[in-house]
């Protein structure tokens, strides 16, 4: 059972109409727990469920509780949709935990409720990950012969590394490392052709920088080793379900973990992606993830979670995912977003290709930014989307609009 806001008011944005009406801080606070506004999507309810909505929001006291659509049965059975304000929906979810057997839809709302509540920081190396504080920036550093973008580029190690600086140089909190390309189509590469291709680079950057390193590998052998060399992050773009030794790698490592969604394998992913609802269908096996990581060990603050943009995906299905990245807020983990020179945005400007991406790359992570759909974002061009970042971050937490909004007053 899944309980999803598909559109919800912002707390920070409700926050501001509160302040142009002059109300003191105790007062906005009080009213900030209860006004809120959301229009929570239900799927995978029982008959009970469905029973207990119907009942208590159509013949419970009016206004007490929220409005309740349920789905068409023949056709989207155990579907519904919940209206209301956050009072209202904390008063159902009170109502479902007093009902025997209903603590799965009180879970699944109360998990629902809590989407506004940023991710618990994360720590790699020196440094500290503030979610909601500005969108982070993960630098790509293939060492590749066949990545789509870059590959080729930077194969010997010293080319590889100077790379890597330049990334750490132009603002990148974090380079992801990568010695097997996951393009569609791509190959597979041995552990030993892998490590063989990204273990010295890892090693070179560890002795230049302290800039935070990512592995980027669907592997335990590869992890294991990038992380005893100084890499802090495992990005694993099959969702630890690839390698079942991975997770312990990862959590004995006292590593942080990047959880990606893909359909398929890289070599046949894109022949025929198939989704009833991509969004429902990444959240569910994004929490499957999640689960996996939490039970090797791996704690909440250390696990991201990633759409993965491209992977298994059609064009339509990679939009429909950006336009709905909130959605996965109900994860819990700071979202990252990997679109960077991507074909799907070379097909929107009149089919560029690789080389000429990097305007659509920053419309969308712009995009991401200003709706905070992105915590981090994963790129190949980090000087660019650095000043990109700074100027979308800024439009989403202005706050100064005058006296009228001043809190001060
Ligand atoms: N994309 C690629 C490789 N690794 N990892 C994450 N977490 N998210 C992505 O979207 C992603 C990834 C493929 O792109 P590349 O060839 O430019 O590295």
């Amino acid at each position: 059972m899944l309980a999803r806001p598909i559109a919800q008011d912002r707390s920070s944005d409700l926050d501001a109409a509160l302040v142009r009406l002059g109300l003191p801080t105790p007062a906005r606070e009080y009213l900030l727990e209860k006004l809120p506004h959301a229009q929570l999507l239900l799927t995978g309810l029982g008959p009970p469920e469905g029973r207990f909505l119907k009942h208590l929001c159509e013949e419970g006291p009016p206004g007490l509780y929220p409005r309740f659509l349920s789905g068409h049965q023949a056709v989207r059975p155990g579907t519904a949709l919940l209206s209301g304000a956050r009072d209202q929906l904390l008063r159902l979810v009170q109502a479902a935990r007093e009902a025997t057997d209903l603590h799965p839809l009180a879970d699944a709302l109360e998990r629902a409720l809590a989407v506004d509540r940023l991710p618990e920081a994360t720590q790699l190396g020196g440094r500290r990950f503030l979610w909601g504080s500005r969108t982070y920036l993960m630098g790509v550093l293939n060492v590749t012969p066949d990545s789509f973008s870059d590959g080729g580029s930077f194969a010997s190690v010293d080319r590889a590394v100077a790379h890597g600086l330049a990334l750490a140089a132009a603002g990148a909190d974090v380079v992801d490392v990568g010695g097997e390309s996951t393009r569609p189509g791509a190959a597979d590469v041995s552990a030993e052709e892998e490590l063989r291709r990204v273990l010295p680079v890892i090693q070179g950057l560890r002795a230049q920088s302290g800039v935070p390193l990512s592995i980027d590998t669907r592997k335990a052998a590869v992890a294991e080793a990038a992380l005893a060399a100084g890499a802090c992050l495992v990005n694993d773009v099959t969702g630890f379900t690839a390698d079942t030794a991975l997770p312990a790698v990862t959590a004995r490592a006292g590593a942080a973990a990047c959880l990606m969604h893909m359909q398929g394998t890289p070599r046949t992913m894109q022949q025929a992606p198939h989704y009833q609802d991509v969004v429902a269908e990444v959240l569910e096996a994004l929490a499957s993830s999640v689960a996996r990581a939490e039970a090797a060990g791996i704690p909440r603050g250390r696990i991201w979670v990633d759409p993965g943009i491209g992977f298994g995906k059609t064009g339509e299905h990679n939009l429909f995912l950006l336009h709905h990245l909130q959605e996965l807020r109900l994860l819990g983990c700071p979202i990252v977003l990997g679109t960077s020179r991507k074909a799907f945005l070379g097909t929107l400007a009149g089919g560029k290709p690789p080389e000429q991406r990097l305007p659509g790359t920053l419309a969308c992570v712009a995009a991401a930014a200003v709706t905070a759909g992105a915590d981090v974002v994963r790129v190949h061009d980090v000087a660019e989307v650095r000043d990109a970042l700074a100027v979308a971050d800024a439009i989403r937490q202005a706050r100064a609009g005058g006296t009228l909004w001043d809190a001060s007053r």
